[in-house]
């Protein structure tokens, strides 16, 4: 049985790991990583990120960062059944991971930044965020028409793309416009894996 560390609490970008890591089947030890008291930013942690950030995974030592490349190297290493059936399917999966890192993730996350940076948004950089999502949801929404989830099976694509989706509900960006965005949302959400990568509410 390999040797797992994530680095990150199951929340914000870490969550991706978690919930992928619970999806696989896997047993793994949690590393808190206390922002507070720099400790991203420390020599050590540097070595693993020079980014300075969570998630960073270790597996019996092969250490590795960033949640898109880990949720694929998970799935690559110990269930490859979830990066899809073909290789149209896995290019698929990864095209949506690449869209949401790139387009729909920054929009959001600024959008629920206010939770952590204590720092309110002005009301120019919330219109510019929320005329970008409403450019993006109806994009995911016409995906998710007909399907379960993101490509009909769910998979890698669902596991990278729906933690995103937190930070709407973070920041209370409604997606009640979206239904099949707010059905999969809660979809995923109920799975078992999901609901155990969040572990305990306090
Ligand atoms: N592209 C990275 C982003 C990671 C990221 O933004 N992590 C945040 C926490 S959610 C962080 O560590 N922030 C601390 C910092 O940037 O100093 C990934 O997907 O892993």
């Amino acid at each position: 049985m390999a040797n797992i560390n994530v680095y990150g609490m199951p929340m914000g970008t870490s969550f991706r790991v978690h919930w992928a890591l619970h999806e696989m089947g896997l047993t793994y030890e949690t590393v808190s990583v206390q922002f507070a008291k720099g400790e991203h930013k420390a020599p050590s942690f540097l070595a693993m990120n020079p980014m300075g950030q969570v998630p960073v995974i270790d597996v019996d030592g092969f250490v590795l960062p960033e949640s898109v490349a880990i949720t694929q190297y998970l799935a690559l290493k110990f269930a490859p059944a979830m990066l899809g059936a073909t290789p149209e399917a896995q290019a698929q999966a990864l095209r949506w991971a690449l869209w949401c890192m790139i387009n729909l993730n920054p929009a959001l996350s600024t959008l629920a930044s206010v939770r952590w940076t204590g720092k309110e948004l002005s009301p120019e950089v919330k219109e510019e965020k929320m005329a970008v999502l409403a450019r993006l949801l109806p994009i995911l929404d016409a995906q998710l028409a007909g399907k379960e989830y993101l490509l009909g099976e769910f998979g890698i694509a669902d596991v990278n793309v729906r933690p995103t989706l937190q930070y709407a509900e973070m920041a209370g960006v409604d997606c009640v416009a979206y239904p099949n965005v707010a059905a999969w949302m809660a979809r995923c959400a109920a799975r078992q894996a999901y609901v155990a990568a969040k572990g305990p509410v306090a």
